[in-house]
C-alpha cells in the first residue's frame, strides 16, 4: 500500500548516494534527476528508504534504524547512563555522524568550492552557538540527520495527526509518508483525538524525517480535557513517555506568562494558540504562574537525557492582522529569548516559534525583534498569513508570508493547508501545503542566493526553451501534476503546448527569428 506512494514509474529520476569521509559509515541518499538532453540534476531528497530501489514497505516491522550503530557507540564511548546532546558534543568541536550527514545533505546539487557548500565543521560550529539544530533523539534511531538554521537550506513542517473528529493510525501514517514525498523535511504529529501514543509510535517508527509534538495535547487527553485538572506531574510524565518514543522535538508554551494575559484579552482575536490557550485558562484558574515556566529547567533536564530540541512555543502569536504585533505577542517572544538562553544552558538545542496572521510590511520587524531578543536562535512561523480573507486559499495567504519570512532568515515554516480555520486536512491537502510551502521555502533560497536553488531553476528554463517536457516535469516540484494537466490536451513532445497552441506560441516564434 505504501510502496505505490512512491512509486512514478514515468518519473526519470534515480536515488544516488554520498558517503562521509570523517564517518565512511555515513550514506546520504539524493535524488538525481537525468535530463533527455545528458545532463544531471541532483536534489535533496526527504522521502528516505521508500525510494531505495527495491525496497518492500512493512508498517508493522518499520523502517531500518539507521543511526542505531552511532548511538550504540556514544553509548560505549561513555559511562554507563551518561549521554550528550547534538550541542554537547558540538561545543566541544567534535564532528558526529549525525552533523556529517546534514552537511553531505544541505550539498546536494553543489560542488566544492561553490557559494553555499556546507562543511561539517561548520554545522558543528552552528549548532555550538545555538545557530542552528539538529534533532534527533536518541530513541529515534529511524530518522535521517538534517540541520535547521538560517545559513542552511529553509526547511518545511507539514503537520498531520487526527482529531476527536476523526481518522485512523493507518490514515495517519499514510499521510506523513505523502507529506515526506512531497519534501516535507519534518512532521509533528498533533493527535488530540483517540489512540494517540499508538498513532505516535506508527509515525515514529515508520517515518524517516524528524518527529515533533506538542505534549500538551496529549496531557489535556489524560485529564479528560479538564484544564483545571492538569498538574505538573501529568506533564512532566506525558514527556517522559514521548521522549522514551523517540519524538526528537517539542512545543513547549513555556513563555506565556501571567503577566502577558490580561494583554491578549483586548485583542480582536484573543488567543488562537491552542496550547496557548490552556496555560492561559490554567493560570486564570489557579491563580498561579505557569507550571511550565517553573519547572522550566527540569523540563529541559529531561529533554537533555535524550536529545530531544525544545521549540518554544509561540502561544501568543496573532490571530489576525489586527492583533499583528503587538504587546502581548512580543511580551511572550522577549520571554522565549530568556529562555532560550536557559535551555541552552542544559545544552539543549532551541527553535523560537512565530507568527500568526501578520501583514506584510510588519513582517520584517517579526524577524528583526527574534534576532534581536532570541540571541541568533533559529526561527521557526507559521506561515504568516497576510490576511485573514482567505478561506479555502489559506495555504496560499500563508505561503506569502513564509515566502517573505523566509528570505528575511526564518530556518523552516510550518506548512498551514487549504483547510486552515475550516477542516482536518486529508491527504491531497497535505499534498498541497508541502508543494505549496516548498516553493515558498525555494523562492526564499533563491532570494539568499543558494546556488543550487537558482541552478535547479536555471535547468528548468532550459528545458522550457528547448521544449523538453519531461524534464520540465522532473525537475518541477509535483511531476505528477505538472505532467498529467499538459498531457490532458496535447501529446507528448509537441514543441507546444495547449494554452497558446502551435501559432501562438511566444518561444517558438523567437527560436525562428533568425
Ligand atoms: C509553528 C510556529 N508557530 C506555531 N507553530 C506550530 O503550531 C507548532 O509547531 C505546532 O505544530 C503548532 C502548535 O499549535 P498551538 O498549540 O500553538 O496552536
Ligand atoms: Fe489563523
Amino acid at each position: 500500500m505504501y510502496r505505490e506512494l512512491f512509486n512514478d514509474p514515468q518519473n526519470a529520476s534515480e536515488k544516488i548516494h554520498v558517503n562521509g569521509e570523517l564517518h565512511p559509515d555515513v550514506r546520504v541518499g539524493m535524488r538525481q534527476v537525468n535530463l533527455t538532453n545528458g545532463e544531471r540534476v541532483v536534489l535533496y531528497d526527504t522521502t528516505g528508504v521508500y525510494t531505495e530501489p527495491g525496497y518492500e514497505a512493512d508498517t508493522q516491522r518499520g523502517i531500518p534504524k539507521m543511526r542505531e550503530a552511532w548511538i550504540a557507540a556514544c553509548a560505549a564511548a561513555l559511562p554507563e547512563g551518561e549521554f550528550h546532546t547534538q550541542m554537547w558534543y558540538a561545543r566541544r568541536g567534535i564532528v558526529t555522524p549525525e552533523m556529517e550527514y546534514a552537511a553531505i545533505r544541505e550539498n546536494a546539487g553543489l560542488s566544492p568550492g561553490d557559494r553555499g557548500y556546507i562543511t561539517p565543521q561548520q554545522v558543528c560550529e552552528s549548532i555550538a552557538g545555538g545557530r542552528a539544530i539538529l534533532p534527533a533523539n536518541r530513541k529515534h534511531p529511524e530518522t535521517e540527520p538534517m540541520v535547521i538554521g538560517p545559513e542552511y537550506l529553509v526547511k518545511i513542517n507539514a503537520n498531520i495527526g487526527n482529531s476527536a473528529l476523526g481518522s485512523s493510525i493507518e490514515e495517519e501514517v499514510e499521510k506523513a509518508l505523502w507529506a515526506i514525498k512531497w519534501g516535507a523535511d519534518t512532521v509533528m504529529d498533533l493527535s488530540t483525538g483517540r489512540n494517540i501514543h499508538r498513532t505516535r509510535e506508527a509515525i515514529l517508527r515508520n517515518v524517516p524525517v524528524p518527529i515533533g509534538t506538542v505534549p500538551m495535547y496529549q496531557a489535556l487527553e489524560k485529564v479528560k480535557g479538564a484544564v483545571e485538572d492538569m498538574t505538573w506531574e501529568v506533564y512532566r510524565d506525558t514527556l517522559v513517555e514521548q521522549c522514551e518514543q523517540g519524538v526528537d522535538y517539542f512545543t513547549i508554551h513555556a513563555g506565556l506568562l501571567r503577566e502577558h494575559v490580561p494583554l491578549a484579552q483586548k485583542r480582536v482575536t484573543g488567543i488562537v494558540s491552542r496550547g496557548g490557550s490552556i496555560m492561559a485558562k490554567w493560570m486564570a484558574h489557579h491563580g498561579r504562574e505557569s507550571f511550565l515556566y517553573e519547572h522550566f529547567d527540569e523540563i529541559c533536564e529531561i529533554m537533555a537525557r535524550y536529545d530531544v530540541a525544545l521549540s518554544l512555543g509561540d502561544g501568543l502569536r496573532p490571530g489576525c492582522i489586527a492583533d499583528a504585533n503587538d504587546a502581548a505577542q512580543f511580551g511572550e517572544l522577549k520571554t522565549l529569548g530568556e529562555l532560550c538562553r536557559r535551555a541552552w544552558a542544559h545544552d539543549v538545542q532551541v527553535i523560537i516559534e512565530g507568527p500568526g496572521h501578520v501583514p506584510m510590511d510588519r513582517i520584517r520587524e517579526n524577524m528583526d525583534k527574534q534576532i534581536e531578543w532570541c540571541q541568533g536562535a533559529p526561527f521557526y512561523t507559521l506561515g504568516p498569513l497576510v490576511s485573514d480573507i482567505g478561506a479555502g486559499y489559506d495555504h496560499i495567504t500563508s505561503a506569502i508570508g513564509a515566502a517573505m519570512i523566509g528570505w528575511f532568515g526564518t530556518a523552516m515554516l510550518c506548512y498551514v493547508t487549504t483547510k486552515e480555520h475550516l477542516a482536518l486536512p486529508n491527504r491531497d491537502d497535505v499534498r498541497e501545503g508541502v508543494v505549496t510551502y516548498k516553493l515558498a521555502a525555494h523562492a526564499a533560497d533563491i532570494a539568499k542566493g543558494h546556488p543550487a536553488a537558482i541552478a535547479r531553476d536555471l535547468a528548468m528554463s532550459r528545458a522550457r526553451y528547448d521544449f523538453r517536457w519531461l524534464d520540465q516535469f522532473n525537475l518541477s516540484l509535483d511531476p505528477e501534476r505538472a505532467r498529467r494537466m499538459h498531457r490532458e490536451m496535447v501529446k507528448e513532445n509537441a514543441d507546444f503546448c495547449a494554452m497558446c497552441g502551435p501559432h501562438f506560441c511566444a518561444m517558438r516564434i523567437t527560436k525562428s527569428i533568425k
